[in-house]
């Protein structure tokens, strides 16, 4: 395959000055009219004439109104064109029933659904399918009242109708964006679907449509996100001063989606895992994550569509923006410190573990084979600190100047990493040389912090460094915020949070005037996506995390301390730290604490993570021993807590009507935290009669897993599929569980037997992930050492690869961390790995992930 190079850049030959779509749908046989205006570029550097198409049957084409044949060129189709504004019109039939890849105009059980981000739009009509080209759309879909009433694009509907001249009972619809977009923002939607409507009223005073559109029968399930859609729309209009754009906002739910969801204009389409919820369906986590993921497609209206990305080099440009923002949004909706603790588990979950191995690639990648293998934690997560450390070094006030600047200046262009950084330039007066490695260089530096104390004088001595990464042998010291706090004996603060910036491979600072030593709290708030080296005993860790006054780092001292623990168990099976124990306790029976926060300090590393950390020390990760020390260490707590932990369930139970709102849902997360770990003294009587008594997803569920955790759960796995078999988002965690909770000798075989039952619908991307998905994540099950499981991932991702090649290709990363293990695993996850790249007409994008983890 072709490796596409950020340096190769130049624009396109012609501008697009507007684009008229008429669609005549058919299940197999769909015509899509395309008459686009064209004029040449003045920027051009050449004025070829090709234009993207893939699996597009040609019926014919035209040069201002005469017939012509273009030539077929790899990836698309090239013309002679006149040196002058010219129309171009085609007439393409594609076969949306026939596609399964999700990418183009596919069907979803009989809806006509489109996904064009990164390059699905060339699956639908030649065009220039770039995103530098943008241009107004008016699209008219043409098609039948009975199965697809519903007609819908991006931009104002104009017309609807029916028209009786074309075919009987067909109907159509005709949708005007004014805003210039690129193609993969296009959006088509057709089918018998439900509206759920609302208005929001914009800070100018316009009024807005909204619609959230489903299947029938889910229509109790669209409240939650519509007042979330009308939160977020407030909130970006009072923290980033933007409002929406068009007279109406649409949101479809679509069951068959490769992603969370899509961001296209005034039509923005969801994975229906993604915004559909009831109390009874959908768990605490799920509103919060689906309120986060309504806030992320709506922000992308200005940042991503307004202003978009000039090349996919740049997708942090949009990506790590809105990621940045919709965490602002959680954090003002919820709580800040919960927020932030979520956010660095899951870069320490994914981003860490990609930019560790093979994977490893910038913020902005300078190359790739297939864009959608680029779609990652590092393009978002890590992209969405660096928007966060660039806030901690110029203050909060420069970034909102900065921000007002960037919607001012760039408003309606495709942007890159340069325009966005000049921007902060401009406006502070700031040089950003060195931050901009951030964007180029990879890997996650390593920040070691010493200390000393002389006098009344105190120095923290800090250095960086960072470990060589695929294509990057050495690296240039980066520019790293390292926010930090000094607390005295007694746990006061003696210096509030002052931000340390390390520019270079060393450097001290100093802190006159303590009489006495003081104990620094250091890389507060996680101010920077890096791991931290500090040679600190298990008693200041223990003071911290009784004192620390970041509620980041207080949390950081328990995790520390348990991350200390399970490896010293792990290593040479020293038993569980007590200092942790006693430290923990204390802290779980301080009432004042928000329950949320204490949930989360009852939880302790992943098994992945502690496998991650001992390859970084150098040792070679034994899964058993990972798992059996993880387990000891919850028995621990177990045993430690066992007279606090029936108060605490009790005191953490919610009464009344169920609200998902921040402070019920963390009650809910904290009692069952320690319903968990009550199952292990009481053989789960308590979780049998929660299970029982549940009325709401957060509790049934867990219930069901700390039933399964126990090997108690065979009643409740047939009750729960009795209650739950006609909900396709709920069978989704019932496959889910069984998986996550069974026994790593056993893991193999329940995915096998889950796989024949007569609901593994494969081809869905969400069922394939609630078991494929669940299996990679068993760390002591997908890695035991009979290599089963590497076995059963690998046949079915051989098996979807045809099918779904870009669901295929995310999975591969389950194998990414091949090298962390012992030679007999590294040889069974090899083997399955030259298997599939050795598979006959194996998809681009899986062949790219599977050769650059096999490098
Ligand atoms: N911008 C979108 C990313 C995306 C996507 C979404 C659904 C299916 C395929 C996709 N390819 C890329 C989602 C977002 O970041 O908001
Ligand atoms: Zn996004």
């Amino acid at each position: 395959p072709q490796t596409i190079y950020l340096k190769d850049y130049t624009p396109f030959g012609f501008i697009v000055d507007g684009v008229e779509l008429t669609f005549r749908l058919h299940p197999t046989k769909t015509r899509v009219f395309s008459k686009i205006a064209f004029r040449p570029n003045p920027a051009a550097i050449d004025n070829r004439f090709f234009l993207h198409g893939e699996q597009l049957k040609l019926i014919n084409a035209k040069i201002d109104g005469a017939e012509i044949t273009p030539r077929a060129v790899d990836g698309g189709i090239e013309v002679d064109v006149p040196d002058a504004p010219f129309t171009w019109e085609a007439e393409v039939e594609i076969n949306p029933e026939a596609n399964t890849a999700l990418e183009g105009l596919y069907m979803s059980n009989g809806m006509y659904c489109t996904q064009c981000e990164a390059e699905g739009f060339r699956k639908i009509t030649f065009y220039p399918d770039r995103p530098d080209v943008m241009a107004t759309f008016t699209v008219r879909i043409e098609g039948n009242v009975e199965n697809t009433p519903e007609l819908l694009s991006n931009g104002n509907g104009d017309e609807y109708g029916t028209d009786q001249t074309v075919t009987p009972n067909s109907n159509y619809a005709v949708w005007i964006d004014p805003w210039p977009k690129p193609a993969y923002l296009f959006a088509l939607v057709a089918g018998d679907l439900i509206a759920h409507e609302d208005t929001f009223k914009t800070m100018s005073g316009k009024d807005v449509r909204l619609s959230i559109f489903v299947r029938p029968g889910d229509e109790h399930k669209c409240a939650f996100g519509m007042e979330a859609l009308k939160k977020s729309m407030k909130w970006d209009e009072d923290v980033y001063g933007r409002e929406y754009d068009l007279d109406e906002f649409n949101i479809v739910a679509v069951d068959d989606f490769n992603m969370g969801a899509m961001e296209n204009k005034g039509l923005n389409i969801f994975n229906s895992s993604c915004v559909l919820a009831s109390p009874e369906t959908a768990t605490d986590g799920n509103f919060e994550r689906i309120e986060a993921i309504i806030a992320h497609e709506y922000f992308h209206n200005w940042t991503g569509n307004r202003i978009t990305c000039r090349d996919w080099f740049q997708l942090c440009l949009k990506e790590g923006l809105t990621v940045y923002r919709d965490a602002q949004f959680t954090a003002d909706m919820r709580s800040e410190p919960v927020k932030r603790i979520d956010d660095v588990l899951a870069l320490r979950g994914r981003q860490f573990p990609e930019d560790q191995g093979p994977l490893s690639h910038p913020v902005r990648p300078e190359s790739f084979q297939e864009i959608n293998n680029f779609y990652t934690a590092t393009v978002y997560e890590k992209g969405a600190e660096v928007i966060g450390m660039l806030k901690t070094l110029v203050g909060d006030d420069a970034y909102a100047k900065a921000l007002d600047l960037y919607f001012d200046r760039h408003d309606s262009q495709a942007c890159t990493i340069e325009d966005w950084i000049k921007v902060f330039e401009d406006s502070t007066s700031r040089d950003l040389t060195q931050f901009k490695l951030w964007y180029s260089q990879s890997g996650t530096p390593e920040v070691t912090v010493r200390e000393e104390f002389e006098g009344d004088i105190f120095t923290l001595h800090l250095s960086q460094s960072s470990a060589p990464t695929p294509g990057q042998d050495t690296k240039a010291p980066q520019v790293i915020p390292v926010a930090v706090g000094l607390l005295n004996d007694n746990g006061d603060e003696v210096l509030p949070t002052q931000v340390l910036e390390l520019t270079e491979t060393e450097k001290s600072f100093t802190f006159k005037g303590h009489a006495t030593r003081p104990i620094p709290s250091v890389l507060r708030g996680f101010s920077a996506p890096v791991t931290l080296t500090q040679d600190i005993d298990n008693a200041r860790r223990a003071f911290l995390l009784a004192h620390d006054t970041d509620p980041f780092n207080r949390w950081e001292a328990g995790r520390n301390l348990a991350r200390d623990s399970l490896i010293g168990a792990i290593v040479d099976g020293t038993a569980h730290n007590e200092d942790y124990l006693s430290g923990l306790k204390a802290l779980l029976r301080d009432d004042r604490l928000d329950p949320a926060y204490r949930a989360l300090m009852l939880g302790q590393p992943s098994q992945s993570e502690l496998a991650g950390i001992l390859h970084k020390q150098g040792q070679i990760p034994d899964p058993a021993a990972i798992h059996a020390a993880t387990e000891s260490l919850r028995d621990a707590k177990a045993k430690a807590f066992a007279d606090l932990l029936p108060d605490i369930y009790t005191a953490n139970q919610v009464t009344g009507p169920f609200s998902p709102d921040a402070e019920p849902a963390g009650k809910r997360s904290l009692a069952n935290a320690a319903l968990s770990l009550l199952t292990r003294l009481d053989g789960g009587e308590a979780a049998e009669k929660q299970y029982k008594s549940a009325d709401n997803m957060t509790l049934q569920l867990a219930a069901f897993g700390a039933l399964l955790d126990a090997g108690k759960g065979d009643n409740a796995i047939a009750a729960f599929y009795d209650q739950w078999n006609d909900d396709r988002l709920v069978i989704d965690k019932w496959f889910s569980m069984q998986v996550m909770f069974a026994k790593p000798e056993d893991l193999a075989a329940t995915v096998a037997n889950l796989t024949q039952h007569a609901d593994f619908d494969w081809k869905n991307p969400n069922r394939f992930r609630a078991v494929m998905g669940v299996m990679a994540a068993h760390h002591a099950g997908f890695h035991h050492t009979s290599g089963t499981s590497y076995q059963v991932l690998a046949d079915w991702l051989l098996k979807l690869d045809p099918v779904n090649p870009q669901t295929t290709a995310r999975m591969c990363s389950a194998f990414q961390t091949w090298k962390r293990y012992d030679d007999d695993r590294q040889a069974l996850l090899k083997a399955q790995l030259e298997r599939i790249a050795g598979q006959n007409g194996l998809s681009r994008d899986t062949t790219e992930m599977v050769t650059r983890i096999l490098e």
